[in-house]
């Protein structure tokens, strides 16, 4: 079997993505800890794994990938089942359009300011910019009333199929849960709330909490 290193903290998002689809495909890895909190990111080791100092990174057999989206191609087609991209070309079309919408805005809009100011500020001893975080609200709002819509017709984000596309939203929605402001944003959105409370279920998800590493 093909000998799988992770490198990036079981505290990121993306990692974690990583770490569920592993573990719902029965695929062995070892995580090797990059603390980009620290630096670590920057080091010439973990530049020549990733050129832009992010996280994750993987090696196997010689290969080495970064950016998730190409990771997570890599791994359905080393473990095709459980299927984790779906057959139906729209749906499997859905499912990208949804990871590149988070990729390229919910994550930097919502980790980069709600999540930022009320989880990861405080772990550092810095404080929360309250302003920064009222700024931040009208486009947090949006992302999630754009998911509610989505989520209206469709059991997950991509249709009746999971796919890697919630595996990408649930580690941010986990830290979003950690704010004050998660039981407003839930309530007025039945549907992520629906959806979170599914994906919360999942052995997976279960296997692979954020820790400091
Ligand atoms: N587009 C990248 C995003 C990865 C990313 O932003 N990872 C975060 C941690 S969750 C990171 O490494 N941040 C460090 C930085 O931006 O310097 C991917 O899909 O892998």
């Amino acid at each position: 079997m093909a000998k799988y290193t992770l490198f990036g903290g079981a505290y990121s998002t993306y990692v974690r993505t990583v770490r569920m689809l592993m573990q719902e495909k029965g695929l062995d890895y070892e995580l090797v800890p990059v603390n980009i909190l620290t630096g670590e990111g920057q080091s010439e080791a973990h530049l020549r794994r990733h050129p832009f100092g992010k996280i994750p990174a993987l090696e196997v057999d010689g290969v080495t990938l970064f950016e998730t989206a190409a990771i997570v191609e890599l791994l359905e087609a080393h473990q095709p089942t459980p299927a984790r991209f779906p057959e139906d070309p729209v749906e499997r079309a859905r499912m990208r359009q949804w990871m590149n919408v988070i990729d390229n805005y919910l994550y930097p809009d919502v980790v980069g300011t709600l999540v930022w100011q009320r989880v990861v500020n405080p772990r550092m001893d810095q404080p929360c910019d309250e302003q920064a975080v009222r700024d931040g609200m009208p486009v947090v709002r949006k992302h999630f009333g754009l998911l509610n819509a989505a989520l209206e017709n469709a059991k997950w984000l991509a249709g009746d199929t999971i796919s890697v596309a919630d595996f990408y939203l649930a580690p941010i929605m986990a830290y979003v849960a950690m704010t004050p402001e998660a039981e407003r944003l839930l309530a007025d959105h039945p549907q992520v709330a629906r959806w979170w409370e599914a994906f919360q279920q999942r052995e997976s998800f279960i296997q692979t909490p954020f820790d400091g590493s």
